[in-house]
């Protein structure tokens, strides 16, 4: 299972640790081969390089286009030596294999970030490098593929002691395709939010809307809602556009109340409908814990919530929860944000930070995000005593969520009750998932949420989504539900995963057939007595 080092494939944009990177691999007998500026770099550090263009008879053309896209590499690369046969083509076609790739992308997203014009985003998407990802990824049986400089270390220890271990290379593989993943779905975000500019239309918009002679600044102080709730709010910004740019829209601000509606912008582009009602949404879920805690929303959903010692540790492991769906996603935290944690948000495409504040470190490395949008809570942040939803001729009055049933409290459905480990992520997990829309699971597992199965219209389906997204992460992990499983299929999908713990409401006509489900996996269950929909 360990495969020795003889020959690696280096192409990097990123070229943090390269120098002494090539350098042990070169004193470890490995021959390195690489690309235009990797290999420029890897020589300057008096290292032995060969140009992949040598290998492939082929130059590097079309402005860098083509450089390692050809099959004397990637031959090289997918070569299966297990098979006698890819051995014996490989011979006859005068193809050496590499048994290691080492490929980072052009910055894609740092290019968008930085403004540039659209030909230079267009220039660094990426082909060649996932390209050579992908194939070394798949190839992981005789290939190791490093993605991340943080990854060196080890690979270097393995080639040093003779090769790499089947088990590093599978886990090389798994984040070599989160990378490619991630970077797909930022390109096709880029894509989507140029094919058409709404803001262009914003001013023909505004022309015809009701909102026109708020517009104009005559404040209006009476929404003409909320008489006797003691809802008083008067016009605080005409926005953009409502959820879609043939909206038009504005942000009502309440009298001596201390929200979102309140909160400070420091930094960005202009909020727009949808960052509020996201902030909000991380908002509510970050402030369910009493420790340091960050929620990352997309679409008012959280594609991660954690709790941390500090906001950076938070902010790292709700990011790992779901790091392609936390692209372009809305962060809260319950603590200032600390330059550690802006260390780590700061290179994740992200459109609002809200916190109760920052540091000056902080501020100054997140400020440098020309659009990413800041926002300073009140001191005295607080939810509404009121929550209400519009219907059509009237208004929906409720009073917020804000119970949880303590562990203390809970009833323990099965046998064997949880070690005070598990015990924490079933509170954590119960916490967390009230932030998700109905039917809502979640996995959590070390105070952080692993997989999110959310607002589908049976419990089934979100027990198969929370799973899919927690992956080999579902093993061992706890999960809650917002409410009872009204039949044990749901609970089976969470037990098949491999889910160890579980905390839901009960009190299904079922509830029988769910204990036994549970019992006969060996799975602890607890009942809360409570149920937190969230729509
Ligand atoms: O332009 S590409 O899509 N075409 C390629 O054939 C190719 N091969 C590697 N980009 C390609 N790469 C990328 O070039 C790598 O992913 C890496 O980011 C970069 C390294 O180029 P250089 O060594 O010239 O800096």
């Amino acid at each position: 299972d360990v495969v020795p080092v003889k020959r690696a494939l280096i192409s990097v944009s990123d070229k943090t640790g390269l120098a002494d990177f090539a350098v042990e691999l070169a004193k470890a007998g490995v021959e390195l081969v690489s690309t235009g500026s990797t290999a420029a770099t890897m020589r300057e550090a008096g290292v032995d390089v060969r140009d992949v263009a040598e290998l492939t008879g082929f130059p590097e053309s079309l402005d860098g286009r083509v450089k390692t896209l050809h099959p004397a590499v990637h031959a090289g690369i997918l070569a299966d030596l297990r098979l006698e046969d890819h051995e014996r083509q490989l011979g006859e076609l005068g193809i050496e294999p590499f048994e290691l790739v080492v490929v980072n992308l052009y910055p894609f997203t740092e290019t968008v970030m930085s403004g540039a014009a659209d030909a230079d985003v267009i220039e660094n998407i990426d082909i060649g490098g996932p390209t050579l990802v992908r194939a070394a990824a798949k190839n992981h049986a005789n290939v190791a593929i490093v993605v991340d400089p943080e990854d060196y270390a080890e690979v270097l220890d393995a080639v040093r002691q003779g090769g790499t271990p089947l088990g590093l290379r599978r886990q090389l593989a798994s984040i070599a395709f989160d990378h490619t993943a991630s970077y797909d779905a930022a390109v096709a975000s880029w894509f989507a939010a140029n094919v058409y500019d709404p803001w262009e239309e914003l001013d023909e918009v505004f022309e015809d809307a009701d909102l026109e002679a708020d517009v104009e600044g005559e404040e209006s102080d009476d929404t003409g809602w909320g008489d006797g709730i003691g809802l008083d709010a008067e016009l605080g910004q005409v926005l953009r556009y409502g959820e879609n740019s043939h909206q038009s829209a504005a942000l009502y601000v309440g009298d001596g109340a201390a929200g979102i509606a309140q909160a400070v912008q420091l930094h960005g582009k202009e909020m727009s409908y949808n960052n509020y009602v996201d902030a909000d949404a991380a908002l509510r879920a970050a402030y369910d814990h009493t420790q340091p805690a960050v929620a990352i929303i997309k679409h008012a959903n959280p594609c991660g919530i954690a709790i941390g010692d500090t906001i950076a540790a938070a902010h790292r492991l709700a990011h790992e929860c779901d790091p392609v769906s936390a692209f372009g996603g809305v962060i809260a935290a319950n603590r200032t944000i600390t330059r550690e944690a802006a260390e780590s948000i700061k290179d994740i495409f992200t459109e609002v930070i809200v916190a109760p504040g920052f540091e000056p470190g902080a501020l100054e490395l997140l400020t440098q995000k020309k659009n990413l949008r800041l926002l300073q809570l009140p001191d005295d942040y607080e939810r509404d005593e009121l929550e209400l939803r519009q219907i059509s001729g009237g208004l929906l009055v409720q009073e917020p969520d804000d119970h949880f049933a303590p562990a203390s409290e809970w009833t323990l459905a099965t046998g064997r009750p949880a070690d005070d480990a598990t015990l924490a992520d079933l509170e954590f997990a119960w916490r967390a998932v009230r932030a998700v829309k109905s039917n809502a699971i979640l996995l959590a597992s070390g105070g952080a949420s692993v997989g999110v199965g959310m607002g589908q219209v049976n419990r089934v389906d979100s027990c198969h989504l929370a799973v899919q997204r927690a992956g080999a992460r579902a093993a061992g992990s706890v999960a809650a539900s917002d409410a009872f499983f009204p039949f044990a299929d749901g609970l089976q999908v969470l037990i098949d995963a491999g889910v160890k713990a579980v905390v839901q409401p009960g009190g299904s006509v079922r509830d029988a057939e769910v204990i036994e489900a549970a019992e006969k996996a060996g799975v602890t269950m607890y009942f809360t007595g409570e149920r937190h929909f969230f729509h």
